[in-house]
């Protein structure tokens, strides 16, 4: 997978890229990144990137000519190259648009700002417009970080144990059930006894349930597209009943 990021702030991402398990993908190689800033691509004694909207109004609006001529100078690798602009007003990012968006070769994401990108990128040059949820970021950076993160993890290679992302509850579509380590006993609270028990099958049906009701407590929406098994229907039946 290889991302590149158009941004006039190259160091918001950088900064993030260098560590963990995103950071460790990058030095193997697993995953490309690759920064442009649209600010090299701008004209002009100021090397303005955005200027004020026509018909007036608040704020500033990102120009057209940057950001194409910083397109312009993207590499294109693979058949399955996609590009992504940043946006409040895109389709909203979820682990299955994750999972979708690592099947490409390439996503080069472009970091607009809140007031928004000249209209006349969005219709000639962008594959998708994604954001990251209902609130307001003053930038697309944050997002990129998110969208790269969500997918790197799911490109083969970058997670040390290819199975830890599947087992994941959320890929499950449920919350994740709590977790416990060291010490046995924490200000008073106890780990729960049945993960002291070895019996797997037992903490197998206990982590199941606990999903279930941190799901129906918190994301009931969840439920219903989660996949349920006719042992986890069971289980909600049992937890309705008690609350
Ligand atoms: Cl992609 N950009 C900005 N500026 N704000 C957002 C967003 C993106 N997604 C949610 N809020």
């Amino acid at each position: 997978m290889r991302f590149d990021v158009l941004t006039i702030f190259p160091q918001m991402i950088a900064s993030y890229l260098n560590e963990g398990v995103l950071g460790r993908a990058v030095e193997r190689g697993t995953v490309e990144a690759r920064l442009v800033n649209i600010r090299d691509f701008a004209s002009g004694a100021h090397k303005n990137t955005d200027d004020r909207p026509y018909g007036g109004g608040e704020g500033m609006v990102m120009k057209a000519g940057p950001i194409y001529r910083a397109l312009e100078s993207v590499e294109r690798v693979g058949p399955r190259s996609m590009v992504i602009l940043l946006t409040p007003k895109g389709e909203r990012f979820d682990q299955s648009l994750a999972r979708e968006l690592a099947t490409r070769d390439q996503l080069i994401l472009i970091c607009g700002r809140y007031e928004g990108v000249d209209e006349r990128i969005r219709r000639t040059c962008i594959d998708m417009e994604v954001s990251v949820g209902d609130y307001v970021l003053s930038g697309g950076e944050l997002a990129a970080l998110v969208v790269m993160d969500a997918v790197g993890r799911l490109v083969p290679g970058v997670l040390g144990d290819e199975k830890s992302s599947q087992r994941e509850s959320f890929e499950q579509g449920l919350l994740d059930y709590p977790q416990y380590t060291r010490p046995r006993v924490f200000r008073g609270l106890e780990v729960p006894s049945v993960l002291l028990s070895g019996d797997h099958e037992k903490i197998r049906l206990w982590r199941r349930t606990e999903s279930l009701r941190r799901t129906l407590e918190r994301r009931p929406d969840l439920l219903q597209r989660a996949r349920l098994t006719p042992e986890d229907q069971a289980i909600l039946s049992r937890l309705k009943e008690e609350s």
